[in-house]
């Protein structure tokens, strides 16, 4: 069956809620992957970040095979011989007391909401159902009624009120927004991504985080860091955290947890917070399943093993210079941003109305894959086992593309 028959099947049958680049991936390795027709492609968007790993790393699938053949599924109405391991892994590895294991970023995002609020009632001493969590405009956190709560983007949340109350706004990147937003004793915890991802790759000031942080402490209130998309080595550090030395009070992951095997998130912090939530209070079916914890091991393993962060730092400097000295004087491509593989170019429409789509689908002409966000913005984010011939690879199909646009189309 070729590309159209996938695409029709899913028009007919699948509900409408994405528009995907003309592409029908079948198999995937490492960077690449291979449409049903077999060609083959550089993926420049890692499912969001979710193949840091690169696709179908073979250690991740080993431990989920070795795992899927003895035991998948617990619950968490008994004990398992996986997740304490997993617990004890994961706590160390970032520096913690304890995890609340989930399944995707969005129910990690709802925990750590969770967490801060009976924080806040049971410690900080809000009055009970007056605690506020504050959040940055332009954030992404997800698809459910308290992630688009919080939401600026129309497309997030429109059609779909009424909202989540308790929540505040301030810019993104403004400290003197937030100090005065601070001054609300009722203030449980301001929840912010160190860079905003669907946001269009938005890297604050220089020590923005860090400033944060001390603020929040200064008010007694927690800081969450959103790293579903930043952490887990895509912005050059374990955590983008890491670039300002804050170590959050509470720590979202999820997507590259498992190296894009299945859906693992987790949320971090010291017991004074975490053990505000007793028994019976939260929790999922699959949360902490068996299957999840021996995948997110062998994927944690990979990223120290094969120094992902290293590489991302190195690589994202690398494609970042050579990409600004590409599109100097450029009328199509304005801008330039990131850190880390975790990068975004702003393409300014064409005289005869190209956009950041038409750059795309050039793109997978040129047999490299991303997708636009916000009309104008093209994300680069490779897996980060990319290497250096990768970057140049992807850098001459970029620099065609940035080519054949800057040409009127042919009449
Ligand atoms: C979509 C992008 C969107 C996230 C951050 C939590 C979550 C995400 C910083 C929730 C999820 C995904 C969702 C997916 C497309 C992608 C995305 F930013 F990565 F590009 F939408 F904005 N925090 N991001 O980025 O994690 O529940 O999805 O596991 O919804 O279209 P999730």
């Amino acid at each position: 069956m070729n590309s159209q028959y996938y695409i029709d099947l899913e028009d007919r049958y699948g509900a409408h809620n994405y528009h995907p680049l003309g592409v029908v991936i079948d198999k995937a390795e490492g960077i690449w992957v291979w449409d049903v027709e077999g060609k083959k492609y550089m993926d420049f968007l890692s499912a969001y970040s979710a193949v840091n790993q690169g696709h179908c790393h073979p250690k991740i699938l080993q431990a989920l095979y070795d795992q899927a053949k003895k035991l998948t599924l617990t619950s968490r109405a008994f004990y398992n011989s996986v997740l304490g391991e997993y617990e004890k892994y994961i706590t160390e590895y970032f520096g913690y007391d304890k995890v609340l294991p989930m399944n995707t970023g969005v129910e990690g995002g709802e925990t750590a909401v969770k967490l801060a609020r009976k924080w806040a009632y049971t410690v900080k001493g809000v009055p009970e159902n007056q605690a506020q969590i504050i959040f940055a405009e332009g954030n992404f956190w997800g698809r459910t009624l308290g992630a688009i709560s919080s939401s600026t983007d129309p497309d997030c949340y429109e059609g779909f009120g009424p909202y989540m109350p308790g929540y505040k706004l301030v810019p993104y990147n403004d400290l003197a927004a937030l100090e005065k937003a601070l001054e609300d004793p009722n203030v449980a915890a301001f929840m912010v991504e160190p860079i905003q991802g669907e946001a269009g790759v938005v890297v604050p000031d220089e020590g923005y985080l860090a400033k944060v942080y001390e603020m929040c402490q200064a008010k007694n209130v927690l800081l969450i860091a959103d790293e579903v998309q930043t952490g887990l080595g895509r912005t050059g550090k374990m955590l983008c955290a890491d670039h300002d030395n804050v170590k959050p009070d509470i720590l979202i992951l999820g997507k590259a947890l498992s190296g894009g095997v299945l859906p693992v998130s987790a949320v971090l912090a010291r017991d004074e917070i975490m053990l505000t939530i007793k028994p019976g209070e939260h929790g999922s079916t699959y949360g902490g399943n068996p299957l999840a914890c021996a995948v997110a091991i062998a994927a944690l393993e990979v990223l120290k093993e094969e120094k992902l962060s290293e590489n991302a730092d190195k690589l994202g400097d690398l494609f970042r210079s050579e990409l600004n000295k590409m599109v100097a004087g450029s009328s199509l491509v304005t801008t330039v941003r990131g850190r880390g593989l975790l990068n975004a170019v702003v393409i300014k429409p064409t005289a005869d109305g190209r956009t950041a789509w038409d750059f795309c689908v050039a793109l997978k002409e040129e047999g490299l894959l991303a997708k636009p966000t916000h009309e104008h913005i093209v994300r680069f984010a490779p897996p980060l086992v990319i290497d250096e011939a990768g970057i140049h690879w992807a850098l001459e199909r970029i620099a065609t593309v940035i080519k054949k646009m800057s040409e009127p189309v042919a009449a």
